[in-house]
C-alpha cells in the first residue's frame, strides 16, 4: 500500500446540542479531516483534537502542524505491506497521538478499501452489531437532565452516562437514580477533582454506578490507585491512557478496574488493538470512547468496538444526536434495542456527502511526495 496524495481540511460543523464537559462548552464541532489516496482507492481518518488543549495538550493547529511538517513526509510515497507499520514509522516523532492517529486510520481505511473488505474484518472483529452508549453533557438544570435521561432511555440506549464537576455531581446522579432506578449509569468528570475530594467522592459509592471515568488529573496515576483503594466504585481511565505503556503501569498499580478506548488518544488503530488486547489480558473490560465525531470517526469507531474485549456498552450513539445533517448518508443510527449495524462495505462502509464536506470546509491542504 502507497499513500501517492494526503489531503488536510479543517472543518467546522454546528452541533445539534451543546455540549458541556468539566472543561467546558462546545457549540460547533471544528476537526481536521484526513484523505489519503493509493491504488485508485481513497480512506478517511478524523482527527479526534479540539480547538483548545482542554481534554488534551493537542489541538487542531498542533496537529495540522505535525501532520504537514512530520507525518506527511514519512509517509507519502512510503510502501507499507500493513497499515500496522505506520505508527512505528512514525517513531521519531513524540507524542501527538491525535495527529498519528488521523492518517493512520486513514491508512487502515485505505488499505481495507483496496482488500474490498469492511474495517472491521481488517482489524479482527467478531460482531455484526455493537452495543450504544450515550453520554449526556452538564444541563442547565437537574430537570433538564431528567429530560434528556429520559429520552436516551426511551431511544433504547444500553448504559447512560453524566459528566460530572464539583457543584455537579451527587445531586445530579441522585436526580437520575430517584427518577430512574437502577438502570445502567456511570460519571465522567473529565479530571476535575483531587485527592482532597476523596471524601467526597467517597459518597458516589452509594449510588452503585458502572464507573467513575477519570475523577483526578489527566496525566496521573498514582493518585486513582490511591482512590481506587477508597472507592468500591470501579476507576475507568479515559485521559490518563496516552499510550499502551502507562495502560500497563496503571493495570499493575491498581489505578483503574476499566478502560475507555479512544484510538486517537494512543495513536490508532494498531496501538488500540494492543491495547485492548493488554486489557484482555488482564481481564480489564474496555469500551469504545467518543470525542463528538462527525460519521466518517463515528463509523471507525463502530468497526474497531467489533473486537471481543469491547465487553461494555461505548460512547458511540446516533448521528442525529450530534449532526443534521451528518457527513455521511445514511447516518448512523440505533436501534430500538440499543444497537448499531456494522456497515459491511469496504473499508469504513458508509457513504460520504462531498458536497457537504465542501460547504463545511474552513481551509485545505494537498499534499503530495
Ligand atoms: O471524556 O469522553 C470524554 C467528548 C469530548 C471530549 C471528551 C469526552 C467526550 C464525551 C463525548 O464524553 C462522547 C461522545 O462522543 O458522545
Ligand atoms: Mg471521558
Amino acid at each position: 500500500m502507497k499513500i501517492e496524495r494526503l489531503e488536510l481540511r479543517l472543518l467546522k460543523l454546528p452541533l445539534v446540542h451543546f455540549f458541556e464537559t468539566s472543561f467546558g462548552r462546545v457549540d460547533d464541532k471544528h476537526f481536521i479531516l484526513v484523505r489519503v489516496d493509493g491504488g485508485g482507492a481513497t480512506g478517511y481518518g478524523e482527527c479526534v483534537a479540539e480547538q483548545d488543549p482542554y481534554y488534551s495538550a493537542e489541538t487542531n493547529e498542533t496537529a495540522w502542524h505535525i501532520i504537514e511538517g512530520f507525518i506527511a513526509p514519512r509517509v507519502l510515497g512510503t510502501e507499507f505491506a500493513h497499515p500496522r507499520e505506520v505508527f512505528p514509522a512514525l517513531k521519531a516523532i513524540r507524542g501527538h497521538n491525535m495527529a498519528k492517529a488521523a492518517v493512520e486510520m486513514a491508512a487502515w481505511d485505505l488499505f481495507a478499501k483496496q482488500r474490498a473488505e469492511p474495517l472491521s474484518r481488517v482489524l479482527g472483529g467478531t460482531r455484526d452489531r455493537i452495543a450504544s452508549g450515550v453520554s449526556i453533557g452538564i444541563q442547565r438544570s437537574l430537570d433538564d437532565l431528567a429530560a434528556n435521561v429520559g429520552r436516551e432511555l426511551a431511544a433504547g440506549y444500553r448504559r447512560i452516562k453524566i459528566k460530572i464537576k464539583p457543584g455537579w455531581d451527587l445531586a445530579a446522579v441522585e436526580t437520575v437514580r430517584a427518577r430512574f432506578g437502577a438502570i445502567p449509569l456511570m460519571v465522567d468528570a473529565n479530571a476535575a477533582y483531587s485527592m482532597a475530594d476523596a471524601d467526597h467522592l467517597a459518597k458516589i459509592d452509594r449510588f452503585d454506578l458502572m464507573m467513575i471515568e477519570q475523577p483526578l488529573d489527566y496525566d496521573d496515576v498514582a493518585d486513582h490507585a490511591s482512590l481506587q483503594r477508597r472507592l468500591k466504585t470501579p476507576i475507568c481511565l479515559d485521559e490518563s491512557i496516552k499510550t499502551v505503556g502507562i495502560a500497563r503501569e496503571a493495570i499493575a498499580a491498581g489505578a483503574c478496574r476499566i478502560i475507555n478506548i479512544k484510538p486517537g488518544r494512543v495513536g490508532g488503530f494498531a496501538e488500540s488493538i494492543r491495547l485492548h488486547d493488554l486489557c484482555a489480558s488482564h481481564g480489564i473490560p474496555v469500551w469504545h470512547g467518543g470525542m463528538l465525531e462527525s460519521g466518517i470517526g463515528r463509523a471507525a469507531n463502530v468497526h474497531l468496538s467489533t473486537l471481543p474485549n469491547f465487553s461494555l456498552p461505548g460512547d458511540i450513539a446516533a448521528s442525529k444526536r450530534y449532526f443534521d445533517p451528518d457527513l455521511i448518508d445514511p447516518p448512523i443510527e440505533v436501534a430500538a434495542d440499543g444497537t448499531i449495524a456494522v456497515p459491511t462495505a469496504p473499508g469504513i462502509g458508509v457513504a460520504i456527502c462531498q458536497d457537504r464536506i465542501e460547504r463545511a470546509t474552513l481551509k485545505t491542504l494537498d499534499l503530495r511526495p
